[in-house]
């Protein structure tokens, strides 16, 4: 149908099915209003970050989160996590045919998407050379998530952030990777599949665009592997946080964040 190919009769602005990309200039509108969300949600510019590199915990603060309880620590976490997805979901908001979409479908894309958004993310954070991530004010290791129990989980999303840093994206092509994880058509509990299907074309070919004029076409396969990967370690974040609910039944419901347990429980 003239719908599948993205063919439409409107082309007001206030139109949202104009933002899909039929000439170049959309494409470049597209791409510079999530870049632009990006860096507006993006907390920290990444020189920012690279000014930051040399504060890391001391070995007192490192036994510090290491004597905390395993709930104690979880819950520190999970607040941390849930102010993550807080900019997430804002970022969200401003990718152009979002809000577009019905809550249900919206609020069904943020489940699956949003925590695969803060790993993506995460990298931006991560500073290979001594495997640390920026978190709570400076850079921490992997034992610094002991008392979490759950050493796996860590050891993954610490991986999947350096094989990230290895892509050495640009901020622009973070952005556009950001949105088209967000924006996936084969998330389960979708009311109106072919709308978010048309939305989620246009992000792709905003994607390719960019990738084409950085003359990087090669990493769009590299992306969609680590779109496999970032699938994976939700399901273990899934998987961990189920654990968590049952042996600490009081703390998973009382103490999380409202919007952690809303997304992922
Ligand atoms: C990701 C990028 C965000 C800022 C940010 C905030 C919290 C960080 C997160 C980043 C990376 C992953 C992180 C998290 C807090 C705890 C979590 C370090 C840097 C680790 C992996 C522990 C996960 C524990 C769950 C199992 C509860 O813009």
């Amino acid at each position: 149908s003239h719908d599948m190919m993205g063919i439409h009769p409107y082309s007001g602005l206030e139109d949202p099915y104009s933002l899909y990309p039929h000439s170049l200039r959309n494409i470049d509108e597209l791409c510079a209003s999530i870049v632009r969300s990006h860096r507006e949600t993006s907390q920290y510019r990444v020189e920012e970050l690279q000014a930051l590199r040399w504060k890391l915990f001391s070995r007192e603060e490192i036994q510090a989160y290491q004597s905390k309880s395993v709930d104690e620590m979880w819950q520190h976490c999970a607040i941390r996590l849930t102010d993550a997805v807080q900019f997430v979901v804002e970022f969200a908001k401003h990718i152009p045919g979002f809000r577009m979409l019905s809550q249900n479908d919206q609020i069904a894309l943020l489940k699956t998407g949003s925590m695969e958004v803060v790993l993506v993310r995460m990298s931006r954070f991560f500073n290979t050379e001594n495997n640390t991530v920026f978190f709570d004010g400076k850079f921490a290791g992997t034992e610094v998530f002991k008392s979490l129990a759950c050493g796996d989980l860590i050891a993954a999303v610490f991986d999947f952030a350096h094989g990230m840093c290895a892509l050495k994206l640009t901020e622009q092509q973070i952005a556009l990777f950001s949105a088209l994880v967000l924006i996936n058509a084969d998330r389960p509990c979708l009311e109106d599949r072919s709308k978010v299907q048309r939305v989620q074309r246009s992000v792709e070919s905003g994607l390719t665009h960019i990738l084409h004029r950085d003359n990087q076409e090669s990493l769009m396969h590299k992306l969609y592997q680590r779109m496999a990967v970032l699938r994976s370690l939700c399901s273990l974040h899934m998987e961990k946080l189920r654990w968590f609910s049952q042996r600490y039944p009081l703390t998973a419901h009382s103490l999380f964040p409202p919007l952690y347990k809303e997304l992922f429980a």
